[in-house]
């Protein structure tokens, strides 16, 4: 028998049921997602602009010279110029779940469709080869095994992180198989895959990464390294979380997991790269936020004996948790945190001796911050009295009372075969003193992860060269004051956005290549000049820096000087009142240039690696020898007061860099799956959603670029099957026609779509935007005449 019109309706995908007669218009768009003048208006639904973020929804009345009457859906009329309207898409496309197969795909259709789904708790949205993510800020029953399930089974194909996980799965099991059936052959022959995860600070990366690793570890259970790699997530968050104006627990470092697997599919091995602690923050940050949570956990949660070897107090005794004026996050509870970190701790197998080791030194950092400098002569001289914060500083450190009071008010002054001491001003007291504690914590760090990758048996991971690489970074962030730290964060965005940039417009361009059709490539706008301003040898903004930091006689206005007399010629740079403005992809950042070149430095004294060597204790002696090691020949042959926290004797900046181009190369060895986290609202509020930071960041983000790609490009894609199914009942009873490709071609003809506006590949039919509308109308008709209501036919599929 022959298929009913019912029959037809219920197998119909919703995405190109686009309906309404002036949609045959889109094909004359303007390639901005707006109409051309000569577009017939009336009657249609549009957008108003009534600023550059607020559309009101109407439908044109009528048109006087260069202004429309829009009748908007509250009763009220509109006056506004033509340049002020763009066309709305029908109803039935309000839920589309990839934002390409809108009929317009304008700011505020898209903007629009998001908060539709957003407010029916549907999160996710794929643009393209994207998967958009807005955070609800509240649990979602989406997750769990069950889930994983439907989602490992495909008994669910709306879009999620889990499907993305599971693309990047399957893939990569696909990876260097041979497969005799494929006649095209792929060029993404790459067996690693990558999960790249970016968005602004609160977007919902690490949450994101976290249901990414729970999916895998799912998938690829056996040996329990999937629960280490979760413990170690625990971890790594108490020491390199903290909260921000910007999201409560906040990373202020970046990650990247490789999940290593078996020939079959199984876990066998991980590794955690980190990169770009900001250590700062644990001896200065801004009022509102705290320092790592860590802090506030051991306070609040170790038990009877550890405080008592500690000599530990609530938080509210030591003045580096105090300066900030915050303690406690709403809904955190830090001691319950301190027993699910001790568990975590255990669980990899991180020794209690060393558990021990690890709270010592943090204890021991937050007595050296109540250290009471006092001044001494009017030359701002100190003096430290032996109090509590030296006796318990010492005690913990290992180290003798008064070489630490000396290593923390003194200087030792090499020249020639004399050493003379010099006494230390408050501010260079306090320079030194935090300069000491912020090498301690970023060594912790490290020793941690180093402990945690033992842990995952990284041994094993070259074996059979299958990983899935999960990035999770520090978001982009602008804020009301933005300094070094900032810039570098922001920096390592820049690098990743243009990853981002090349891989998602490059393979949406190789799709077109790989299905054989005719293609003219398109360069999209990209942030090269933003990185160059960074990069450029010798006059990039990084290596200026270096210069400058080199320099014992520069200082921020010589800094300043330069940078303004070397970048002036680059359209992403600014000067003003020793600040500088970078346009960033994301939007301009001022920073101030206050502290750049000793943050870009990051000495430390070589009387406070003395002072650790001193020890009694072996664990802040190794802490010294560690940095002696990597910095020797500039202790012994250079013999100059300060060494480089860095064991390659690098400033900050360049570091970073180079981490980056690490990081690169890892990811262009991958195919990289992009998940884009977009922040509804500033206020970590579920339901809030506010339009004019989500539309800031689908700018960023590149959703709206991917519509200069789907104009110019055939943003309908159809298997011939697809295509001879849908349409083939509308053929003319002379047309006969077995095959698919055959069937595809004659509605094509009989339809008189025109040659330039689609094109015949391998596999499917490409149709240009809004051309499939014509073919639509048809066919709803059809299936009218055939029986269906209108209803039926507009709201099937969704
Ligand atoms: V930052 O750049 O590290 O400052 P992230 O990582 O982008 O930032 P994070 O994942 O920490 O943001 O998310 C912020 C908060 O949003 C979390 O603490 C959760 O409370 C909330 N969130 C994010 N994603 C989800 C989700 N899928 N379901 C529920 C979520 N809550
Ligand atoms: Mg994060």
């Amino acid at each position: 028998g022959s298929k009913g019109a019912r029959d037809v309706l219920l197998e119909e995908s919703p995405y190109d049921t686009a309906v309404d007669s002036f949609q045959q218009d889109a094909s004359k768009e303007n390639g901005n997602g707006g109409f051309n003048s000569e577009v017939p208006f009336k009657k249609l639904r549009v957008w108003c602009s009534i600023t550059s973020a607020e559309w009101k929804l109407g439908n044109i009345q009528f048109i006087s010279g260069q202004n429309v009457h829009v009748s908007l859906s509250d009763g009220k009329t509109l006056s506004v110029s033509t340049k002020n309207i763009l066309p709305a898409n029908p109803d039935i496309l309000i839920d589309v779940d990839d934002l390409i197969r809108l009929a317009y795909l304008n700011e505020p259709s898209v903007l629009h469709n998001l908060q539709y789904r957003y407010s029916r708790d549907t999160i996710y949205t794929k643009a393209g080869l994207v998967l958009l993510s807005v955070n609800p800020f509240r649990r979602l029953s989406l997750y769990g095994k069950d889930y994983v399930h439907a989602y490992r089974h495909k008994l669910i194909d709306t879009p999620h992180v889990y499907a993305v996980s599971d693309n990047a799965f399957t893939e990569m099991m696909r990876g260097n198989s041979f497969n005799t059936f494929i006649l095209i052959i792929n060029v993404k022959d790459k067996a690693d895959q990558s999960i790249i995860i970016s968005g602004v600070s609160g977007a919902g990366k690490t949450e994101t990464a976290k249901f990414a690793v729970e999916y895998l570890a799912h998938l690829g259970a056996g040996n329990g390294i999937e629960n280490q790699v979760l413990q170690a997530n625990t971890i790594l968050e108490a020491l390199g979380n903290a909260r921000t104006s910007l999201n409560n627990n906040s990373s202020r470092f970046g990650k990247l997991i490789e999940l290593h697997f078996s020939e079959i599919g199984k876990i066998c091995g991980a590794n955690i790269q980190t990169f770009l602690l900001e250590k700062l923050r644990v001896v200065q940050r801004t009022t509102g936020e705290r320092s790592y949570h860590i802090f506030y956990q051991l306070c609040a949660g170790a038990p009877t004996h550890l405080r008592e070897h500690l000599n530990l107090k609530t938080a509210e005794h030591y003045k580096y948790l105090m300066h900030s004026d915050c303690l406690t996050i709403d809904g955190t509870d830090d001691a319950q945190s301190f027993h699910t970190l001790l568990e975590a701790l255990d669980n990899i197998q991180f020794l209690k001796e060393k558990q021990y080791n690890l709270f010592e030194m943090i204890a021991a950092i937050l007595w050296l911050g109540n250290i009471s400098f006092s001044v001494i002569d009017n030359e701002n001289h100190v003096e430290i009295a032996v109090d509590e914060g030296i006796k318990s500083a010492s005690k913990l450190l290992g180290c003798n009372e008064q070489e630490l009071i000396l290593a923390l008010s003194t200087q030792k002054i090499q020249t020639g075969q004399c050493s003379t001491v010099k006494k230390l001003t408050l501010s260079e007291a306090i320079e030194t003193r935090d300069a000491l504690v912020k090498y301690i914590y970023y060594s912790l760090f490290i020793w941690l992860v180093e402990h945690i990758n033992m842990s995952l048996g990284v041994g094993n991971v070259e074996i059979t060269g299958r990983s899935i690489f999960i990035l999770d970074t520090s978001g982009f962030g602008s804020f009301h004051k933005n300094s070094f730290e900032q810039l570098c964060i922001n920096y390592a965005n820049e690098r990743l956005q243009q990853h981002f940039n090349r891989h998602v417009f490059k393979l949406e361009q190789e799709e077109y290549m790989q299905d054989g059709i005719d293609w003219t490539q398109i360069e999209i706008v990209d942030n090269t000049q933003c990185l160059n301003l960074f990069e450029k040898k010798p006059l990039g903004l990084l290596s200026l820096l270096d210069e400058e930091s080199a320099q014992s006689s520069s200082n921020g206005l010589t800094f300043i000087n330069k940078l303004k007399k070397c970048l002036n010629g680059n359209p992403c740079f600014k000067e003003k009142d020793g600040a500088i403005g970078i346009f960033h992809y994301a939007g301009q950042v001022w920073y101030t240039i206050d502290g750049f070149l000793q943050k870009n430095r990051d000495p430390l004294h070589s009387d406070l690696i003395r002072l650790l060597l001193s020890s009694t204790q072996e664990f802040p002696k190794l802490l010294g020898s560690n940095l002696l090691d990597n910095s020797q020949k500039k202790l012994s042959s250079y013999a100059g007061p300060f060494v480089y926290v860095d064991s390659q004797n690098q400033c900050v900046g360049t570091q970073i860099k180079d981490q980056m181009f690490k990081l690169m190369q890892i990811l262009e060895k991958t195919t990289s799956h992009f998940i884009c986290c977009i922040k509804p609202n500033n206020k970590m509020s579920s339901g809030l959603y506010e339009h004019d930071l989500v539309l800031q960041q689908l700018r960023c983000c590149g959703v709206l670029e991917m519509e200069k790609i789907s104009k110019s490009g055939f943003s309908t894609r159809i298997t011939h099957q697809q295509f001879a199914e849908r349409y083939g009942f509308l053929l003319d009873k002379t047309v006969v026609s077995q095959d698919p490709l055959g069937a595809s071609l004659a509605v094509l003809q009989q339809f008189n779509v025109q040659p330039d506006m689609f094109q015949v590949g391998y596999t499917k039919i490409f149709l240009r935007t809004g051309s499939i509308s014509a073919l639509e109308d048809s066919r709803n008709r059809a299936l009218l005449k055939m029986g269906a209501t209108s209803s039926e036919i507009f709201h099937t599929g969704n």
